[in-house]
């Protein structure tokens, strides 16, 4: 067999076979490979005609197919397999050579795969791809990691298949060493959590406080994606509320059992933030909605409990409650993105990654999931400031959600008022309200610590560490 493909993607499921097909349409030789041979044989069939692809049948055929230094994407399912397949072909490559793993794999996974395969010379990325098959075909957003040399040798090819911004750029570049890209895919995920969390409670609140149709909504979320809130998300959830089901007639949205599934990285995005101590409640909130929702036994054992008889509104305040939904639903998404964008400035500190929050930006602009204008402005914001400490910081940030606050509270007030959970919004909000305070309760919460376990305080006035002796006569004493 010559060493004739540029690249070679073994794991032709859905993603790794769209992905394959997006390079040789771009022109690559692409080597392919699967453990279950069937796999390459039907996409040879079918698409064989899109490029020029390289079926191989063994590892040892399908490395033997790659010209140096090789570029091996894996694209199986993330965890045991990822390993498998490392395993399987770390002994075939040789110094130079280059893995990609396009799975979704937990960051920290990756940080051991690269340490592992560095000390064989070999050049391990672990690249975030987000966008579903979709995406792989026609251009996702990818976010590798990984070494800066590694990148100089596929980012010429990961830059021509991956989706392109509406100003042409495309929506890749190295993250950083490592786990990085697959931390920020992770972040991404818990953002698109939070991000459809909040539509879905401002849905919520249309329906149920303004009293509008699903295919009303459908119409003002049309309305939305014209202007600040222009999104991939936002889009859809149009699509999917203007849905009748073709079997009942009835609005798709109402025949959908209403519990919500999960996958890893919203949970793993979560965890990680308590790891590294960053309040990422909006992202948390959405998460545990999903799993509230899968509680079945737990909800209809509950559905009796009482609430409150408010009526909704009546037409002529439902437009201006509509209104104000956009607000706080905007206000809320900034405070996600402000969450989202801490924490990976956090896992950048922590692991030294040095990675640029206006180009993460950048990468979300095409093929993925949170796709929107509003990373525009994101991107900006860090670009007037690099070290900006939190976009909320940003005076265009600040002056929007100071524009928006009243609005915010009152959709707040409404949905307390009427009974509709709003977990997201209230978060975001609460984060905002906590980072602007000029006191927080976390001084009585220090002095109950001190009491109950003399944990010690530290006072406004003075430098060090003080415990009252609550047990005695209550002076002071240094600790
Ligand atoms: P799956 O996650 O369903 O994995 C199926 C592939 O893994 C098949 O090629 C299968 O080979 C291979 N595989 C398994 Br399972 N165990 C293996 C083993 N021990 N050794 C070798 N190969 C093994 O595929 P997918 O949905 O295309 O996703 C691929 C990756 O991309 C995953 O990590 C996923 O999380 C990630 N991802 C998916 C999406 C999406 O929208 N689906 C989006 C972004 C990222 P076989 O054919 O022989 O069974």
């Amino acid at each position: 067999m010559s060493s004739s493909a540029q690249i070679g993607v073994t794991g032709l499921a859905v993603m790794g076979r769209n992905l394959a097909r997006n390079f040789a349409r771009n022109g690559y030789p692409v080597a392919l490979h699967n453990r279950t041979v069937e796999r390459t044989r039907t996409l040879v069939e079918e698409f064989g005609h899109e490029g020029d692809f390289v079926p191989a049948e063994t590892a040892k055929e399908f490395v033997e197919a790659l010209e140096r230094p090789r570029r091996l994407v894996i694209m199986v399912k993330a965890g045991d397999p990822t390993d498998a397949v490392i395993q399987e072909f770390a002994p075939l490559l040789e110094r130079g050579d280059m893995i990609i793993d396009g799975g979704n794999a937990h960051f920290a996974d990756t940080r051991r795969r690269e340490r592992e395969l560095r000390e064989q010379g070999i050049h391990f990325v672990g690249a975030g791809i987000s966008g579903g098959e979709e995406g792989a075909l026609h251009g996702p957003s990818i976010m590798p990691g990984g070494s800066p040399e590694s990148y100089e040798s596929l980012g010429p090819m990961l830059e021509k298949i991956a989706a392109k911004a509406a100003d042409g750029t495309p929506c890749v570049s190295h993250v950083g060493p490592d786990g990085a890209g697959h931390f920020v895919k992770m972040v991404h995920n818990g953002i698109e959590y939070a991000d459809m969390q909040l539509i879905g409670e401002a849905y919520q609140l249309l329906r149920d406080v303004a009293g509008y149709s699903p295919a009303q909504i459908a119409e003002i979320f049309r309305t939305w994606n014209t202007g600040r809130l222009d999104s991939y998300l936002i889009e859809i959830t149009a699509e999917v509320l203007s849905h009748v089901d073709a079997a009942t007639g009835r609005p798709f949205v109402d025949i959908v059992q209403d519990r919500a599934e999960q996958k890893g990285t919203g949970r793993w995005t979560v965890q990680i933030a308590l790891d590294l101590g960053v309040p990422v409640s909006g992202i948390a909130e959405a998460v545990f909605a999903r799993s509230l929702s899968g509680h079945i036994d737990l909800r209809d054992a509950s559905r009796g409990l009482a609430g409150p008889k408010a009526a909704p509104l009546g037409e002529a305040e439902a437009a201006a409650f509509a209104d104000r939904v956009e607000q706080a639903l905007y206000a809320s998404k900034i405070v996600s993105y402000t969450q989202g964008f801490h924490e990976i400035a956090a896992g950048s500190a922590e692991y030294g990654w040095d990675i640029d929050l206006g180009a993460v930006s950048s990468l979300w602009r095409g093929g993925c999931i949170i796709r929107a204008a509003f990373l525009d402005r994101i991107r900006a914001a860090y670009d007037a400031r690099r070290d900006l400490p939190s976009l909320l910081s940003d005076d265009t940030f600040a002056q929007e959600i100071a524009a928006a606050q009243d609005d915010w509270r009152e959709v707040l007030i409404a949905a307390v008022r009427q009974g509709v959970p709003t977990p997201g919004f209230a978060a975001a909000l609460a984060y905002y309200d906590a980072l602007r305070a000029e006191r927080l309760p976390a001084a009585l919460t220090q002095g109950q610590r001190d009491y109950f376990g003399a944990h010690t305080y530290r006072r406004t006035d003075r430098e060090g560490s003080f415990h009252t002796l609550w047990g005695g006569d209550r002076s002071e004493v240094s600790a």
